[in-house]
């Protein structure tokens, strides 16, 4: 497999992938595009997958968009077709049945920062920047950005973002609800290391269980995400997780998932 996207795999199920072209600041051109693809297809299929963090090679930077210079000469059937690309892999990232983090590093720009949006979490170094800045391009985001982003943030706050094309550094990030935490550069990966063990420690089927309601309720009315969130309430009584968990509350010890 191409090297552009490097993965790390530790014995607890967390995987770890690098995208890896530090001299771009890791612009995602088709090579990290379909690299990235192909990990994140083989992950579906990991048995044992516990959570996974995503970062970018180097201390400067996350993803610094889509690669401008290989996007320049596109037709638009070209461009629907890497959009169509994008899409396909950020969408396999988000609906990943495990915890994502995104371990934002530096920039965090256009077609990275619609990376990060599709994650579970975004845990950012205080150097990081984050924007929309496809408009100074002659482009508005093509990989999710003008759908996820106002889910995360509101409306108007995306619109803010992706018609002035403005750069935000990582505590106003962290204040619109962007990322959870910031941290500063040295002890960013400790943090997240933490949170990973943090959320290993509970129910992997819960964990999982949680996050499906909370993705595909929100594009649903609220009364058909209720019964979602019912149904899948219902299903935690049908496994080994919830007998334990509960049976250590009573007992006063510590659950073994
Ligand atoms: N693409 C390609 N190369 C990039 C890049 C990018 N997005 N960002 C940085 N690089 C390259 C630079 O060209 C430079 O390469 P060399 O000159 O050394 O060969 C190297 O990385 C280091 O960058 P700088 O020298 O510029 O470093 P600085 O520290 O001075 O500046 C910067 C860092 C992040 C502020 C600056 O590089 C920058 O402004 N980069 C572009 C950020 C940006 O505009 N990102 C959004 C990209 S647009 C769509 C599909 C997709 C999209 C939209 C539509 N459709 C199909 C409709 C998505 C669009 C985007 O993501």
């Amino acid at each position: 497999m191409s090297d552009a996207v490097i993965e790390k795999v530790d014995n607890d199920g967390v995987v770890r992938l690098t995208i890896n072209r530090p001299k771009a600041l890791n612009a995602l051109n088709s090579e990290v595009l379909s690299a990235l693809e192909a990990h994140l297809m083989e992950l579906e299929a990991h048995p044992h997958l516990r959570a996974v963090i995503i970062t970018g090679a180097g201390e400067k930077s996350f993803v610094a968009g889509a690669d401008i210079a290989e996007m320049r000469d596109k037709t638009p059937e070209e461009a629907r077709a890497f959009a169509s690309q994008a899409l396909r892999t950020i969408k396999r990232l988000e609906t990943l049945p495990v915890p994502v983090v995104a371990l934002v590093n530096g920039f965090c720009l256009g077609g990275g920062c619609e990376l990060a949006l599709a994650c579970d979490w975004a845990v950012a170094s205080d150097n990081a920047v984050f924007g929309q800045p496809e408009v100074l391009l002659g482009v508005i985001p093509g990989f999710g950005g003008t759908q996820r982003l106002p889910r995360r943030v509101g409306p108007a706050m995306a619109l803010d973002l992706v018609t002035t094309g403005r750069k935000i550094d990582a505590n106003e990030a962290l204040r619109i609800g962007l990322v959870n935490r910031v941290m500063p550069q040295a002890e960013l990966e400790d943090y997240v290391a933490e949170l990973t063990k943090q959320l290993m420690g509970n129910g992997p089927q819960s964990v999982r269980g949680a996050k499906q309601a909370v993705h595909d309720g929100m594009d649903q009315d609220l009364d058909s995400a209720l019964a979602l969130e019912t149904s899948l309430f219902a299903f935690c009584f049908a496994g080994e997780e919830q007998t334990e968990g509960m049976s250590a509350f009573v007992e006063k010890r510590k659950p073994n998932f």
